[in-house]
């Protein structure tokens, strides 16, 4: 599939509660599904409704809310998981088994066969109850490869809506990505799921790999959060695709972004990390000289992602050592102040000698611009507080 076709499967309220700092109550439970949904994401993950009563009855409730995004929930490869899942109403289930010998053996202890006639069984059952079925196999990639192909494609034989694949343990390179979804997309037919964690720091790129090579569907989770350092994060998924084209990423409403990383982060007792994809404080922040002069003259010279799309605005940071006097320059017409380039020129050498003796802020810079736009002394008096 071409990338353009893409779904996003934001599993902030299912992985993302997986998160050790994650405990969300029903009100921010459905406040977030309402900005995911704002935000435009096709499909909303939940928490198991076999989890704890309250899970269940969350589940009750996002689905009854109408959004426009399809409400999925998760499930074990159990009929009765499955049955309850349905209960709630959601418009589909995300079944999953382990299937690598590690989970076979320390976790639920079955052989490949008996996982496969458990997933016919479940999808089997699902779908005769009208509600979307995908399957996934956890742990995929140090699973053996012609044991998943083999239980993938019996699913697709009778009709599940979609396959999962999951770098469970965050393990996968994106070329290996790229392959394996690329001959599971040669052996089925129906969708293709990629879920990825983020532990070697590949879950964006191999996201990216899977829909390259022909998945349909990407899980996140806002911020990342998830078991372990997380999985895929929205807002990095959107900014790697936005670099490929911003048209592939117009459908979501960008905008919005920023308000759903910090009321995330807020819910969840962390700060958004400085150099986080768009909403980081200084992911359009720009320093030395020279990338503050050709920012000034054209931004695509430094920026791939625009951030007044993301509603966000750049910051050239000019009260430094690394200044230039184009930047200063800059400051001073955005002060209003008249000044020459030879005047500009003599301020910023003066800036970086003293940017070499203390730290400098904006405002001493400003005081500085004014004072020799005034005409006063400030060579031989103090130039900053
Ligand atoms: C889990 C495991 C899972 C499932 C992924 C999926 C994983 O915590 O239940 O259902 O596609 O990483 O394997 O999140
Ligand atoms: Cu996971």
């Amino acid at each position: 599939m071409p990338l353009d076709g893409f779904h996003i499967i934001e599993s902030t309220l299912r992985e993302g509660e997986q998160f050790v700092g994650a405990s969300f109550s029903t009100a921010q439970k459905l406040e977030i599904a309402r900005l995911l949904d704002a935000f435009g994401v096709e499909c909303i993950e939940l928490t198991s409704p076999q989890a704890s009563p309250q899970s269940f009855d969350d589940a009750k409730a996002i689905a009854a809310l109408g959004l426009r995004a399809k409400i999925l929930t998760h499930t074990r490869c159990r009929i009765d998981d499955a049955q309850r899942a349905i209960d709630t109403g959601v418009d589909g289930v995300d079944v999953v088994i382990g299937t690598s010998s590690l989970l076979r053996r320390f976790s639920h202890g079955k052989e490949i066969a008996e996982i496969t006639e458990l997933a016919l069984e479940v999808v089997s059952f699902v779908r005769s109850q009208g509600v979307e079925v995908r399957f996934s196999t956890e742990d995929s990639f140090r699973s053996d490869p012609d044991d998943i192909f083999r239980v993938y494609e019996a699913v697709d034989a009778i009709g599940v809506n979609r396959v999962g694949i999951a770098d469970t343990v965050g393990v996968a390179t994106p070329r290996q990505v790229y392959e394996v979804v690329g001959e599971l997309r040669r052996r089925v037919g129906c969708d293709i799921e990629f879920h990825g964690h983020n532990d070697s720091g590949c879950a964006i790129a191999n996201a990216y790999e899977a829909l390259d090579a022909g998945a349909t569907h990407v899980d996140t989770s806002v911020l990342g959060i998830g078991e372990r350092n997380g999985i895929t994060p929205l807002g990095g998924l959107i900014a790697r695709l936005y670099a490929i084209s911003p048209s592939l990423v117009r459908k979501y409403d960008l905008p919005l972004l920023r308000r759903i990383d910090s009321t995330v982060a807020q819910m969840v007792s962390v700060d958004i990390p400085f150099n986080n994809y768009i909403t980081g404080i200084t992911a359009f922040t720009h320093k030395a000289g020279i990338h503050a002069k050709a920012i000034l003259n054209n931004p695509e010279t430094y920026e791939i992602l625009d951030p007044h799309d993301f509603g966000l605005t750049r910051y050239v940071s000019i009260a430094h050592r690394l200044t230039g006097w184009n930047a200063i320059k800059n400051r001073a017409e955005q002060l209003g102040l008249a000044l020459s380039d030879d005047a500009l020129k003599t301020i910023t050498e003066h800036i970086k000698a003293l940017a070499d003796e203390k730290q400098l802020s904006l405002t001493d810079v400003d005081s500085l611009l004014r004072r020799w736009a005034n005409g006063e002394e400030w060579r031989n008096g103090s130039d900053t507080e």
